[in-house]
C-alpha cells in the first residue's frame, strides 16, 4: 500500500543504499546505516581510546591492574586526533560524505570527531538537538531572542508534529559509527522520528515517542541535527562505543578548532580535500588569515609585515 492510502512509511532499518539512507533522512529525521567498517578499523578505534596519548587514559586509572574503563560510569566524550590511529576515513567516508553533501550542500566542514563512550550504570541522557544555538526564523514586530543571547533554555518546546510554520534548515548532520554493537541493552541511541520537522525543541520534562537505534558494530546512526535524539541507558556488562563525527554547513561554527589544534607537520601531511573539511579553505573570503585571495588560509606569521586588502 501506499503513502497515499494513509499508512504510514516503515521507519528506518539498516540499509547500505544511498537512495533509501537520503530518504529515511528526510522523511524521518534520521537513517541507519549497515555494517561497512571491518573488525580491523574497529579495533584501531579502541586501540585510539586506550593507547599513549589517549585523553581517556590519562584519566585516573585503576592501580589493581584492572582493564581500562572496568570501574568508570556515567558517559565520556574522549577527542579522537586527525592523522593519528590510521582513523581518518571514518570522517572521509564515502557515505558519511554523500550524505552530508545531500544535507548540507557541496561545501561543508567536520564539526566534531569524538568517541562516545557509554559505561555500564550510566545516567540515560536527557532528549535535545544539536542544532540548539540556531536563531529561530520570526515574524516581524514578534519577540526574538538575539543570536548572541540564545542558550538551551531559551529555546521553544513543544509537540515533535510537523510546523504550520516556517522553520529553520538543517545545518549540521551528525554522524554516529557504531564501534560495539548499539542494542537496546547498551544505551543505543534514541530519536524521536519526525521531530527534525517541528521547528521546536523537546521539553525535559516530556514524554515522546521514540525508537532506538539498534545496528550492529560496523554500521552507524545518522540523524539530521534538528532531529531529538540522546543516547540510552548501558544496563549491560560492556561499555557502548560510538565514534562521532559530524559535518556543519560551512558558514557554522564547528565545534572542535581543528585549524588551531591541528600540529603543522600534520597539517602539511593532509590532502587538500581534508584539509577543506576541516577549515583551512576560504569560502567567499571568510576564514582568512590576511590574505583574502589565496585558496587556503595560512598562519599569519608566515606573512609578517604585509597588507592584502580585500577588493569586494
Ligand atoms: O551517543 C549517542 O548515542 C548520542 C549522542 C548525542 O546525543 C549527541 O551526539 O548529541
Amino acid at each position: 500500500m501506499s503513502e497515499d492510502a494513509g499508512v504510514p512509511p516503515p521507519l528506518p532499518s539498516p540499509s547500505r543504499d544511498l537512495g533509501r539512507l537520503r530518504d529515511d533522512l528526510d522523511r524521518h529525521g534520521y537513517c541507519l546505516l549497515e555494517a561497512v567498517l571491518g573488525e580491523g578499523e574497529r579495533e584501531r578505534v579502541v586501540e585510539a581510546l586506550t593507547g599513549p596519548g589517549s585523553s581517556s587514559r590519562e584519566r585516573p586509572q585503576p592501580d589493581d591492574g584492572a582493564p581500562l574503563w572496568s570501574y568508570r560510569d556515567g558517559d565520556e566524550w574522549v577527542p579522537l586526533r586527525i592523522g593519528e590511529y590510521a582513523l581518518d576515513y571514518l570522517v572521509g567516508h564515502p557515505v558519511a560524505l554523500g550524505l552530508a553533501r545531500h544535507l548540507l550542500g557541496e561545501r561543508f566542514h567536520l564539526s566534531e570527531f569524538a568517541a562516545h563512550v557509554i559505561h555500564p550504570g550510566n545516567r540515560i541522557m536527557e532528549l535535545h538537538t544539536d542544532q540548539w544555538w540556531m536563531p529561530q526564523p520570526g515574524i516581524p514586530g514578534e519577540p526574538a531572542v538575539r543570536p548572541g543571547d540564545i542558550t538551551r533554555e531559551v529555546q521553544p518546546h513543544g509537540r515533535p508534529a510537523p510546523a504550520n510554520r516556517p522553520i529553520s534548515p538543517s545545518v549540521v548532520l551528525s554522524f554516529m559509527w557504531a564501534i560495539t554493537d548499539f542494542t537496546a541493552a547498551n544505551g543505543a541511541t534514541r530519536l524521536v522520528p519526525g521531530s527534525h520537522l517541528s521547528g521546536l525543541h523537546p521539553d525535559p520534562a516530556g514524554d515522546y515517542d521514540e525508537v532506538t537505534a539498534e545496528v550492529p558494530a560496523g554500521g552507524a546512526v545518522i540523524w539530521d541535527a534538528r532531529t531529538w535524539h540522546a543516547s540510552g541507558a548501558n544496563g549491560s556488562g560492556a561499555p557502548r562505543i560510538g565514534v562521532q563525527t559530524s559535518y556543519c554547513a560551512v558558514q557554522f561554527r564547528q565545534l572542535r578548532n581543528f585549524t588551531l589544534g591541528l600540529p603543522p607537520e600534520v597539517q602539511a601531511s593532509l590532502s587538500d580535500d581534508m584539509r577543506s573539511l576541516l577549515g583551512f579553505r576560504l569560502w567567499s573570503s571568510y576564514g582568512a588569515t590576511d590574505d583574502y585571495d589565496v585558496e587556503f588560509a595560512r598562519p599569519g606569521y608566515e606573512r609578517a609585515g604585509e597588507r592584502v586588502s580585500r577588493t569586494d
